[in-house]
């Protein structure tokens, strides 16, 4: 672990701003002294990082890669500063010299390359691979512009680039050196040698992928692991960029932005699939320089090729990395010269897959057609899996050409990528056991039925190092003092805490501690929007992606309801409460878009409303974040999680919100099942249809929703108020919700739960003013949270699906 004292960062402090800013601290501006900072804090990291590498190399353990298109970082300098074990002196330092650490760290913009839960879980999984000194890396892209800024304008989400990159990435190391070659297009010849047959391909456009590598520092373990990004740039050698007047200069530029392009944007969709040739790009992109730079590195390390699934294992985090299936397959038929058999059985022990997801719409598919011109080598290798799967197929159901037929991995035009990540993989798992069952049962029963084995569930978690001890050092304090230090390490050890659940002080001191995180969320809430909230009111939050099946929009007719309640009965006795919302939509997501609006204009119009706005207020945060959640979380006291019931694959806000002691109302869906079992029916609430009731209606279309609004007075109300000029002059405006919920059926039961909510909402109440009990609950979310800490997932995965072991510890 780093040693350091306060006097010695002082002066290594001073010394570092001097030499890259050429002038005095107190000439300084913010950003010069936040600059200085992170570039010393990337000094001390580097020598870490060096040894870990040699020591890799020494003990020449297994490596694990963990493949992902997203990683959701946030910010670093905190979380290095922490997990280095250096944060406390730091800021001791910068005290004595009048600079306030927290008000630098403000000022790192968020890396923000991911659309939300599963690029967070990769960063989660990255902190806690390095804490537990398992030798596991990233690697993705190093997108130029990330998930779009938004802005709320006339209640209203627009997209604004998200230019991270503009003042400079402290963190990264551009590492030209090793750079690969990627090709795309062109065409392959096939040669019959030596009767061996020979791939030659020609004609291709060639593509420079350029690494940037970021240091991933472990939890006072001296280990620093690397996530490895990629950029594309055009291959110098491709065109002269000093012709200028030979005429192809004009061609020189067009092959620069479309090289360029490939690593320009990230995709902002996380729930509809479009089949777009620039996102098949990146995939194999990414893929195959990530793999060339593995086996590069192996070689040279003198690892034996014939060895190399023992020695690598590589994850596939959903299935936006499947190519590395046919990309590993390439390299080790084409490059190393191994037959099919042997390259494949390599190749299976190697991968393994996680499914995100049972949105259809979200499964990835790709033309054939599309495929075939971009990657001609790579489909004829997928043709060739796909036979050889079929052919097995043939022989276990014989005549049952549909079978065959749905499990196949390219049919009717299409690679189904879904199909070829499960039958390349030798580990396929879901992320919570509700969807890894919904998964064996329904989804993926084909595959389950014919490779039972491969499955398995892989329970998501989060990182208790940024999400409770960063974000909440308040809370963190009182846990140390009241049950030890052993937490930070051993988070399950936080179940020491629920000894005090029923101790007045302990509940006294929770209620404070929330209540300053509160305050801090309602300044920054103030500043933000110029509006002033009641911190003794009930925070209650809905933080996410803003989709369907989310429900926001159960939450936002529910306030409607109250709202109505509130003008025909102002003196209802309500606990006063403050609605939270916060999250993106994906731009062409035009019913979500609406939603946005929705909430917004609700929030205009009870915000206005004297006759109600001293017992509910509604917020909506514009442009949700890493950082922003950091402020939200540790300042609510209810955590919304009302998807419809299985439909949420997991959840992990679910795991944050529990950790900083608010009470869940939710389905019983995703990781809200397992969250239930370890707190027990007292300590949260569930509401809504079941599993069983969900695929039943699903199944057999016995619901109408037109049927329960007509029957319902209330419900009509707030139904027709979504078209009546309620809430906005425009009545045309909120006719699509409203048209979703009534004309095309309700696809996501909003109206058939609605009562099970409001039921639900009314026990919040009615627990939050035994304000004993209330907090009594929150301290026993906080003492069984612990199990959700991604060091306990990524253990799983270690030992049940990499098979890889840590540098410095068991992994027991
Ligand atoms: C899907 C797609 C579909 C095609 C267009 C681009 C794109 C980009 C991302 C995705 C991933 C969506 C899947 C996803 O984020 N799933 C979430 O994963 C979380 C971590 O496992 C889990 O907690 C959430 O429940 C799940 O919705």
């Amino acid at each position: 672990m780093l040693s350091i004292d306060k006097e010695t960062f002082k002066k290594d402090y001073r010394q570092k701003f001097i030499e890259i800013h050429g002038k005095d601290l107190d000439e300084g501006t913010d950003y010069n002294k936040y600059e200085a900072l992170g570039s010393l804090v990337r000094d001390y990291v580097a020598k870490m990082w060096i040894d870990t590498n040699k020591k890799y190399k020494e003990n020449s353990k297994k490596q694990v890669y963990y493949f992902s298109m997203e990683f959701l970082l946030g910010r670093l300098l905190g979380s290095n500063l922490l997990n280095l074990g250096i944060r406390d002196t730091c800021k001791a330092a910068l005290d004595d010299l009048g600079i306030d650490l927290d008000k630098l760290e403000n000022l790192e913009e968020d890396q923000g390359l991911g659309n939300g839960g599963l690029g967070r879980l990769a960063a989660c999984f990255l902190d806690s691979m390095a804490s537990l000194s398992i030798p596991g890396h990233g690697c993705g892209i190093r997108y130029k512009y990330g998930f779009f800024s938004q802005k709320i304008i006339n209640d209203s989400q627009v997209e604004v680039p998200d230019d991270w990159l503009k003042r400079g990435n402290i963190w990264e190391i551009k590492k030209t050196d090793k750079a690969r070659v990627v090709k795309f297009g062109g065409d392959v010849r096939v040669d019959y040698t030596d009767g061996n047959l020979k791939f030659n391909h020609t004609n291709y456009d060639a593509v420079l992928a350029v690494p940037y590598d970021m240091p991933i520092v472990g939890y006072k373990n001296n280990v620093v692991n690397t996530l490895r990004l990629w950029s594309a740039e055009p291959l110098s050698n491709e065109f002269d960029f000093s012709s200028f007047n030979r005429g192809d200069f004009k061609k020189a530029m067009e092959y620069r932005d479309s090289v360029e392009s490939i690593s320009q944007i990230l995709y902002p969709d996380d729930s509809f699939y479009e089949g777009k040739v620039l996102r098949l790009k990146q995939q194999y992109f990414f893929v195959s320089a990530g793999l060339q730079s593995i086996i590069h590195h192996f070689k040279s390390a003198q690892g034996n090729m014939k060895e190399l699934d023992e020695k690598i294992a590589v994850h596939i985090n959903d299935t936006h990395p499947t190519l590395a299936i046919p990309e590993l397959m390439r390299i080790l038929i084409d490059e190393e010269g191994f037959g099919w058999d042997t390259s494949w059985r390599m190749t299976n022990n190697i991968m393994s897959y996680t499914n995100h997801t049972i949105m259809a719409e979200a499964l990835e598919k790709w033309p054939i057609e599309m495929f075939k011109k971009l990657l001609p080598r790579i489909f004829m290798i997928v043709q060739e899996i796909d036979k050889r799967f079929c052919s097995e197929l043939k022989n276990k159901y014989v005549g049952q050409w549909d079978k065959v037929r749905k499990m196949a991995i390219i049919d009717n035009g299409y690679i189904k990528m879904a199909h070829l990540a499960i039958v390349g993989s030798h580990s396929v798992n879901g992320v919570a056991k509700l969807h890894t069952e919904i998964l064996k049962k329904q989804e993926m029963s084909d595959f389950y039925y014919c490779y039972p084995n491969k499955f398995n569930n892989k329970t998501n978690g989060i990182t208790h190092r940024r999400w409770l001890i960063s974000a909440n050092p308040k809370l963190t304090m009182f846990l140390k003092e009241k049950i030890g230090d052993s937490f930070i390490t051993h988070p399950t050890d936080m179940i020491n805490f629920e000894k005090f659940a029923h101790n007045i002080e302990v509940q006294n001191r929770l209620r404070d501690i929330k209540l300053e995180n509160k305050r801090k969320l309602a300044d920054l809430i103030y500043k933000d929007k110029g509006i002033n909230i009641d911190i003794s009111s009930i925070f209650d939050v809905q933080i996410k992606r803003i989709h369907a099946y989310k429900r926001q929009t159960l939450n936002c007719l529910r306030i409607m309801d109250l709202y109505n309640r509130l003008i025909e009965n102002p003196n209802l006795d309500i606990v006063p409460r403050t609605f939270i919302f916060a999250g993106k939509s994906a731009p062409g997501y035009y019913l979500a878009k609406d939603i946005i609006t929705l909430i917004n204009m609700v929030a205009d119009k009870i915000n206005n409303d004297d006759r109600v706005n001293k017992k509910i207020k509604v917020i909506f945060m514009e442009n949700y974040r890493v950082s922003l959640a950091e402020v939200i979380i540790p300042a609510a006291d209810v955590s919304e999680q009302i998807s419809t019931t299985t439909k949420e694959a997991s959840g992990t806000s679910n795991m944050k919100f529990m950790m900083n002691g608010a009470v869940t109302i939710a389905t019983l869906d995703g990781a809200n099942v397992e969250i239930r079992d370890e707190v027990g029916d007292e300590n949260i609430v569930i509401f809504g249809l079941t599993e069983k009731q969900v695929l039943n209606l699903y199944k057999t279309g016995g619901y109408v929703s037109q049927n329960i609004i007509n029957n319902d007075v209330r419900l009509k109300k707030i139904i027709n108020s979504l078209v009546d000029g309620t809430y906005c002059k425009d009545k045309n405006k909120f006719k699509s919700i409203y048209e979703n919920l009534v004309t095309y059926n309700d696809e996501f039961f909003v109206i058939k739960d609605f009562y099970s909510y409001l039921e639900a909402q009314e026990k919040i109440d009615r627990l939050y003013r035994d304000k004993s009990k209330w907090q009594r609950m929150c301290a026993v979310n906080i003492a069984h949270s612990g199990i959700f800490s991604s060091d306990r997932t990524i253990r799983e995965y270690a030992t049940g699906i990499w098979g890889s072991k840590c540098l410095y510890k068991n992994l027991e």
